[in-house]
This record gives structure tokens, C-alpha cells and sequence, in this order.
């Protein structure tokens, strides 16, 4: 069968062969990774273009390069349709879709809005917060002063612990957002204890974006003044990052992102980010993530039906985590032995770790993949089930054959590219 990337296999067969086997796995494995998707054909096609040989440091109209007149378009569009997608009523806000992932995002975002050695409040990474957040290896705890908030014991935010630190430490920013917290977000509540201590509130989205946008978790609009987010993770559209404000701080988030802390701009997954929001537009991206809630609700119930503790006792949103404390197996152990029969997940520390966070007590499982290749309730109860059988019983190998079996058969039912079946096997032609 002729491969779909005919100058790909003819111009370098090694990465056609890794591309390849990388297509076969995300085809005949179970992603559960909460921050994967996978991106529709036309958002991927729009990555492969000629778009990417443009240079256009700069804004639309006011560039630093000739010839950005058809970029300035795909750039416009973008902003248009990402404003659609998350202006509230009488609040306008500005966007910029320039930074090249949610790390850069929130690189430029502190930018703007922290000068160096600036106290801000964050959610503690081992809480479910983010690198980006404040940790010391990333250059948010290198160049500012973070103070981290927690959640408690019982795995929801402790919001009394944020105004109290909030009223102690006076910070000039508040971070709300996180990477593994499965409760909806008070913003609200966030943007009343910033309000008490004169500080900015900002949120990053990045895991909640397409639930946000489908209108199925609250706006953080109208009350953070910065946004961030990535676009690939429940937006579903190509990794890249994002950056939505207040019109007043408009002005100095641009700067940030640009010359602040990037170049020019990737206008080929610019085009991509035009396309993925578009299709987040249509009526059918609100039954998505309605789905997404939905699977990851009977995901939820199921595994603690059989006796596997989840943080919080349950989700709100696309993802969930198991707390692994009580149990034999580490985060670490359960990644392993999920992968090795086609189940992806990621381990993940818990409130009240007791293991280093390269081992953990937990694992972090998201249902915003499998929604996307058209799986529902009885698959989704059908791989906790799988998950549940596995981790009581470790050691069965016959298990796992049969499970390995079971995932193959699952997937095989709904197919993610089928365009591309032809990648596998295809040789050069000639
Ligand atoms: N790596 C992402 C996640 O898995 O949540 C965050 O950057």
C-alpha cells in the first residue's frame, strides 16, 4: 500500500519507519494520558505546509518581515475564532497565539505581569500543579518568588490556605490552574481573595481549555486578568500555547511574548491552531467534551466500585487520579504494567506522598483521547475494569495476555486515522 508521506519514505526512510511504528501505537494502544489527544487530519495537515518557510516576528500589520500578507490572515483568523471561543458577554479580552507551547505561555505571561524576585502564589507541583508554576528547576522559581498553595488532605483545593497566604505574603500575582486536579475551579473564589490583597489573578487552563470553550466548565473570563493554555490537550488542536488577557494588559502580554521571550512566530501551527478552533466552534465540540465528562464520570464510578481509591473521591473534569497509597504497587509499577499490555498512563504524585516523585503513589488517567476516537460509557467501564483487574492481580500473565488482547480488539473498533493505514509496511517506491 503506498504510504501517505511518499517524500518522507523516499527522502529518509528512518524517520518514515519511526513515524510509522509512532501512528501503529497511538492506533493499537489505549491513551490515557489527560493532557493527549488526538488532533483531527485537517489540523495535522495544516502543520505539513509551506507556512512554516515564513518568517513574521511581529503582529498582524505590523510586521518585521515583507510578504506576511496571507500569514496576517491565517494569524487574524486565528485570533478571531479563539476570541469567539472565550470572549464572555461585556467582557473583550485580547489573544495572542504566538507562543509556541503553554511553557513559553506562562514564561511570557509572568513577563508581563512579575518583575524579578516578585512574590506569586501557586498550586504546589506534587498538588497537582505545574512545573511552570513556580518550581524551582523552571525559570518561574529561578527568577520570582513563588509561594505555593495545597490541597488538603482530602484532595480538594485548600482555598483557606490560599487567602491565608495570600494575606501574608501580599503577592503581586495569584496562579490558579493545575495538571492534575480533578474538581472544577473556583475562579471566582480565586479572583475575591486577589481582589482583598491588590494582587492579578491568572489562570492557566491548559488541561480545561475545550471544556471551557464547549462551555462545559466555567469561563475563567470574566474573572482572571490572564489566561493561558495550551491547544493540544482538551482543545485538541496542535501543541502550541496561547495567551488570552484583559484588553488593558494587552499591550504588555504581546510584548512578552514577543520580543520578550520568543522569535517568530510557527505560522504553519498558527494555521493549525485557526483550524482546530474552528472545528472547537461547531456544535459537534460541545458533544465532545460533554462525552469526555461523561466517560471520565463512568470511569470514575467503576474503578471505585472496585476498590481502587481515586483523589478527591471522584472528577469534575476529563481526568481522575488514582491514589496508589494504600496499595502494593507504586505509580511507577502501575504505568509499567498498564503499558505493557497497550494501556498509556502517566504516574503521578498524591496528596500526602510518601514515594520520591519519580516513583509516586498514583496515576493520573484522562478520558479526552479515547473520546475523541468514539469510545463511551460501556468502553470506558470496560478499561477500568481492565485497569482494576490488573492491578489486583500483578503478577498474571495469562491476564495480561488476555487484557493485551482486549485492548488490540478495542482498538481495532475505532480506528483514529484510517487515512493513514497505508504508512505501515509501505517501501520506497523504485
Ligand atoms: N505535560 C503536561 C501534562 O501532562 O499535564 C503539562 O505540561
Amino acid at each position: 500500500m503506498a504510504s501517505p508521506y511518499p517524500h518522507i519514505l523516499a527522502s529518509d526512510p528512518d524517520i518514515h519507519a519511526a513515524m510509522a511504528a509512532e501512528i501503529h501505537r497511538q492506533q493499537d494502544d489505549l491513551e490515557l494520558i489527560a493532557s493527549e489527544n488526538h488532533a483531527s487530519l485537517a489540523v495535522i495537515e495544516a502543520m505539513g505546509t509551506p507556512l512554516t518557510n515564513k518568517y513574521a516576528e511581529g503582529l498582524p500589520g505590523r510586521r518585521y518581515y515583507g510578504g506576511c500578507e496571507h500569514v496576517d490572515t491565517v494569524e487574524n483568523l486565528a485570533r478571531k475564532r479563539a476570541r469567539r471561543l472565550f470572549e464572555v458577554p461585556g467582557h473583550e479580552i485580547g489573544v495572542n497565539v504566538q507562543p509556541h507551547s503553554g511553557a513559553q505561555a506562562n514564561s511570557a505571561a509572568f513577563l508581563a505581569l512579575l518583575d524579578a524576585g516578585d512574590t506569586f502564589l501557586g498550586l504546589d507541583l506534587s498538588h497537582g500543579g505545574h512545573l511552570t508554576h513556580g518550581s524551582p528547576v523552571n525559570s518561574s522559581g529561578k527568577l520570582y518568588r513563588p509561594v505555593h498553595y495545597h490541597v488538603r488532605p482530602d484532595g480538594w483545593l485548600d482555598m483557606d490556605e490560599v487567602r491565608r497566604l495570600a494575606l501574608a505574603e501580599r503577592p503581586k500575582l495569584i496562579v490558579c490552574g493545575a495538571s492534575a486536579y480533578p474538581r472544577t475551579l473556583d475562579f471566582a473564589a480565586f479572583r475575591s481573595i486577589a481582589d482583598e490583597v491588590g494582587a492579578r489573578l491568572m489562570a492557566d487552563i491548559a488541561h480545561i481549555a475545550g471544556l471551557v470553550a464547549a462551555g462545559e466548565h466555567p469561563s475563567p473570563f470574566p474573572h482572571c486578568h490572564v489566561v493561558t493554555t495550551t491547544t493540544h490537550k482538551t482543545l485538541r488542536g496542535p501543541r502550541g500555547g496561547m495567551i488570552l488577557a484583559d484588553r488593558d494588559l494587552f499591550k504588555e502580554i504581546n510584548s512578552a511574548v514577543f520580543p520578550g521571550t520568543q522569535g517568530g512566530p510557527l505560522m504553519h501551527v498558527i494555521a493549525a491552531k485557526a483550524v482546530a478552533f474552528r472545528e472547537a466552534l461547531q456544535p459537534a465540540f460541545k458533544t465532545y467534551q460533554q462525552q469526555v465528562l461523561a466517560n471520565a464520570r463512568a470511569m470514575a464510578e467503576r474503578l471505585m466500585e472496585r476498590g481502587l481509591p481515586l483523589v478527591s473521591g471522584g472528577t469534575d473534569n476529563h481526568l481522575m487520579l488514582l491514589d496508589l497509597n494504600d496499595h502494593a504497587l507504586s505509580g511507577k509499577d502501575a504505568e509499567t504494567l498498564l503499558g505493557s499490555v497497550g494501556i498509556t498512563v502517566n504516574k503521578n504524585t498524591v496528596p500526602g506522598e510518601r514515594r520520591s516523585p519519580m516513583v509516586t503513589s498514583g496515576v493520573r488517567v484522562g478520558t479526552p483521547a479515547l473520546t475523541t476516537r468514539g469510545m463511551g460509557l460501556a468502553e470506558s467501564q470496560q478499561i477500568a475494569d481492565w485497569i482494576a483487574d490488573l492491578l489486583d492481580a500483578p503478577h498474571d500473565a495469562a491476564l495480561q495476555a488476555r487484557v493485551r488482547g482486549g485492548v488490540s480488539e478495542l482498538c481495532g473498533r475505532f480506528p483514529i486515522y484510517p487515512e493513514l493505514s497505508g504508512v505501515h509496511g509501505a517501501t520506497p517506491a523504485g
